[in-house]
């Protein structure tokens, strides 16, 4: 089993709307202004397919002037809009057999890409998905158990289900086609985790690496006991949150946490996730080049390295 690769489909999302930090938007141009799809049209071969728009998303910020608070959510109408749309970009790229490569913007994006790629998975394999979730934080609060309203912590309880909407302009277009099991999620890197996090992932024993984890058996035995997890033959969606690197490699972000991966242990994710074949998808989020101006240059460059990383540029 090999998902053929029939070239790589990129969305650029200028969207920040998941979070209250202004910059992220701005994520996906740093990122192409660096050369990432020259590198991998050229250095990797690939046939991309890019409209060459990064979305801004005026339109839908102007459907909605203001869009009130839904169950403690900010900005829940626009984020429902914006990854709605994403998921169908997504998705099309997925179900044409394209790598769909998203470049974020904030996290709450991940909304739209794994229902994205879930769906077209479903349709094209007759498999559902596995997620490698690399991040410092788990992105798994429901409305309820967020203390910040902020969507970007949300994404992996609307994916799963955890989290629910009836009303379809607040995520009531999500369908069972779009969601992931529990049990098909792998987080790595985790280490500002919230209370209500914990229990939700205690109570639903969602597979876990923490820093600690990674600290106790190495980078090598994580990436072993990920894949084993996930098992053979199952398409991979990697997810990764620049924060999930040690602010002292990717300092230009919205929520540094300490004590994080080094660059060549996120770099050795994405080759390991790459060396399998399976991987379908991947997202690189969170790149904010306005915060931390100094080492924005570092942040991007770690960003295009774990783009290359996951196409396989550094396999012989
Ligand atoms: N857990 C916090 C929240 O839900 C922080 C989430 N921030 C992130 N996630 N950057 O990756 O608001
Ligand atoms: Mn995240
Ligand atoms: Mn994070
Ligand atoms: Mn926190």
């Amino acid at each position: 089993f090999l998902p053929s690769r029939d070239g790589l489909g990129v969305v650029a999302v200028g969207f920040s709307g998941g979070q209250p930090k202004p910059g992220v938007e701005a994520g996906p141009t740093a990122l192409i202004d660096a050369g990432l799809l020259t590198q991998l049209e050229n250095d990797l071969a690939l046939n991309v397919t890019f409209d060459g728009t990064v979305a801004s998303y005026a339109d839908v910020y102007a459907a909605h002037p203001d869009d009130p608070d839904v169950r403690g959510m900010k900005r829940p109408k626009t984020v429902s809009a914006v990854t709605r749309q994403i998921s169908e970009q997504v998705y099309a790229h997925a179900r044409a057999g394209r790598f769909a490569l998203t470049l974020g913007g904030d996290h709450s994006i991940a909304i739209g890409t794994i229902s994205g790629s879930a769906k077209a998975v479903r349709e094209r394999l007759g498999k559902e998905i596995a997620v490698v979730w690399v991040d410092a934080h788990a992105d798994i609060n429901t409305p309820e158990t967020s203390g910040s309203g902020n969507i970007h912590g949300m994404p992996v309880a609307f994916l799963t289900g955890l989290a629910r909407e009836t009303r379809e302009d607040v995520f009531g277009w999500i369908e069972d086609s779009h969601r992931i099991g529990v049990s098909k999620i792998v987080y790595i890197g985790l280490r500002d985790l919230d209370v209500g996090e914990k229990r939700i992932l205690r109570e639903n024993k969602v597979k876990c690496f923490t820093m600690h984890d990674i600290d106790r058996h190495g980078i090598g035995a994580i990436m072993d006991m990920t894949l084993e997890h996930i098992g053979p033959d199952t398409p991979i969606h990697l997810s990764f949150d620049v924060d999930a690197l040690d602010p002292m490699w990717a300092p230009s972000t919205g929520t540094p946490v300490r004590g994080g991966l080094t660059l060549r242990e996120g770099d050795f994710i994405a080759e390991c996730v790459a060396e399998t074949g399976a991987l379908v998808a991947m997202d690189l989020v969170e790149v904010n080049p306005s915060l931390d101006e100094v080492g924005a240059g570092d942040t991007i460059r770690a960003g295009c390295s774990l783009v290359r990383c996951a196409l396989g540029d550094t396999l012989l």
